[in-house]
């Protein structure tokens, strides 16, 4: 497996390292440094194996290179996947994520990274603690920009109206179903109840779903029901992977717009959605936001108001500009959006 995961990726470097005091796995994929340095997020969670773990974070890896090259972002590919044994108590984990922060400085400036699936600005805080001044999204009490979640929402939220121009329809008279609760769905799910829009969502955890359901009154759907829901505009804001040959057939959205890294399960789901007639805004465009907004305001100088509207501005143009490539050459939406990228790294026609 290792072998053709590794030979299929076409990545600069793969760090590997075991933590003993844990049995924790790290693994650091820098994708690309053509842009700049390597940036992406660490995300921590338990796996079924380490080659779960390690497709993971080459997929990952690629997404991100992709993710910045786009809206010509300074700024090269990575991500971080650190595979915890189920049990892991709160010192041990503090500690795994100081002996992480020193790898990290051991990467020199050629691996950034920032919060993803399992991290937040406070492990960041902790991380940095060994790994300064190569971690974005440290708390602001630590002088960091904080939390991308509002930002990668706001992204998401810009994507859900450009979708609705395409569709016909106003954000406040659609119908949107937002798969995941957490720090991208969260926030969405507040931005979407202020347009008007009528909002449902799923979420495995109880106290997302305590705080949304019961004190927001959003109606909330099975977790298992979300992706066959009834609706104009679909919004995967949970785990990747999710619009696949078998998921395909059941969607009854008229689009898709959301937040999961790696939506698509492999890139011909991109042409079965278009098949089926469902316009899907890209997830690297879409998602964008938080990386942007982060790394504008800690390595760019942008104001919060900046970073607010460079987000909605580049999420707009792009996806507007992929909507019109696709339909006037005949590909599918994902594939568009990859041609700009490719365009930035200079690959492709
Ligand atoms: C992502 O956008 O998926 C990330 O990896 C998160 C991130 C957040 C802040 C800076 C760089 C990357």
């Amino acid at each position: 497996m290792i072998d053709g995961l590794l030979t299929s990726w076409d990545g600069e470097r793969l760090v590997v390292s075991r933590d003993h005091e844990t049995g924790a796995w790290i693994l650091i994929a820098l994708h690309s440094t053509q842009l700049g340095p390597a940036a992406g997020g660490t995300r921590m969670k338990p796996y079924p194996s380490l080659d779960a773990a390690l497709e993971d974070v080459l997929r990952l890896s690629e997404g991100m290179t992709y993710k910045f090259a786009a809206p010509g972002l300074p700024f090269g590919g990575a991500k971080a996947v650190i595979a915890v044994p189920d049990n892991l108590n709160p010192e041990e984990r503090q500690g795994l994520l100081r002996r992480y922060g020193e790898q990290i400085a051991q990467l020199d400036g050629t691996f950034l990274t920032g919060p993803d699936v399992g991290t937040s600005p406070e492990d960041m805080d902790v991380i940095a603690e060994t790994g300064a001044p190569h971690v974005f999204s440290r708390t602001p009490a630590a002088g960091g920009a904080g939390d991308p979640g509002p930002y990668t929402a706001l992204g998401v939220l810009t994507a859900i109206e450009v979708v609705g121009e395409r569709l016909g329809l106003g954000v406040g008279d659609a119908r949107i179903v937002v798969q995941g609760a957490g720090d991208v769905g969260g926030p969405l799910l507040e931005m979407l109840i202020a347009t008007g829009a009528s909002v449902a969502f799923s979420e495995i955890d109880e106290e997302l779903n305590r705080r949304y359901r019961d004190e927001w009154g959003i109606e909330s759907i099975a977790p298992d029901q979300a992706l066959a829901a009834p609706c104009d505009v679909l919004a995967p804001c949970a785990l990747g992977g999710v619009l696949s040959q078998e998921a395909i057939p059941y969607l009854r959205c008229r689009a898709i717009a959301g937040s999961a890294n790696n939506q698509l399960a492999t890139s011909s789901d991109g042409v079965r959605l278009a098949d089926r007639g469902i316009l899907y805004a890209p997830d690297f465009v879409t998602n964008v936001g938080g990386a942007m907004a982060i790394s504008g305001m800690e390595a760019l100088g942008w104001s919060p108001a900046e970073a607010d509207h460079h987000v909605r501005t580049y999420v707009a143009a792009t996806l507007r500009a992929i909507f019109d490539t696709a339909a006037s050459e005949g590909i599918d939406t994902a594939a568009a959006a990859r041609r700009i990228a490719e365009h930035r790294l200079g690959k492709g026609g």
